[in-house]
């Protein structure tokens, strides 16, 4: 018997159409052998944080059950970025899609490749509020995704309406 881990990863767009990007990233993982999706977020529209002015970015999480190693559940990140036709870029800037691996299971690892927990998945409202919306008791650095969320300002996070959602 192989070990299912809950996962979650964090989507982000700010260029282009925000909405396709997300809702691409979302299906390539869906039809991932391995992966199971369990929950999607709703998605919320952000005010960036760190780097250059840029246009605020559509956010959401999806959690799954995997049988993944974590290194392959990053190179299905990054096969989903480059399915955005992501570039190299500037640090910290706009981007079609980034996908972060925010956590797996309990593990740590300090591998700057792979930092897990996501080094800033417990300080960004852009990453708990969704979160928490969909995995509030997930445990992170001993508290839980509900009390992170409870613990920033929320003001940079808005609903997004999704028109036509079936
Ligand atoms: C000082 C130094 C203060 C660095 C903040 C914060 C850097 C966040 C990078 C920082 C600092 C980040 C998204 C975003 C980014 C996103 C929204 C990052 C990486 N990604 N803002 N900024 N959504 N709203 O997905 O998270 S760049
Ligand atoms: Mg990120
Ligand atoms: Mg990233």
């Amino acid at each position: 018997m192989t070990m299912q881990v809950r996962a979650a990863l964090g989507l982000g767009s700010n260029v282009g159409d925000r909405q396709s990007h997300l809702k691409n990233a979302m299906a390539t993982v869906r039809t991932t052998p391995k992966v199971v999706v369990v929950e999607v977020s709703p998605f919320v529209e952000t005010v960036p944080v760190g780097g250059p002015d840029q246009p605020d970015f559509l956010n959401a999480v999806v959690v799954v059950e995997t049988t993944l190693t974590p290194e392959a559940l990053l190179a299905l990140a990054h096969q989903c970025e480059q399915g955005a036709g992501r570039q190299r870029e500037e640090r910290w800037g706009p981007r079609t899609l980034d996908v972060d691996v925010l956590a797996y299971g309990d593990v740590v690892s300090t591998n700057p490749e792979l930092t897990l927990p996501h080094p800033r998945a417990t300080e960004r409202a852009f990453v708990l509020v969704p979160w928490a919306a969909i995995d509030p008791v997930f445990v992170v650095n001993g508290r839980s995704v509900a009390d992170w969320a409870a613990a920033v300002d929320t003001s940079g996070v808005r609903p997004f309406v999704q028109l036509g959602e079936d």
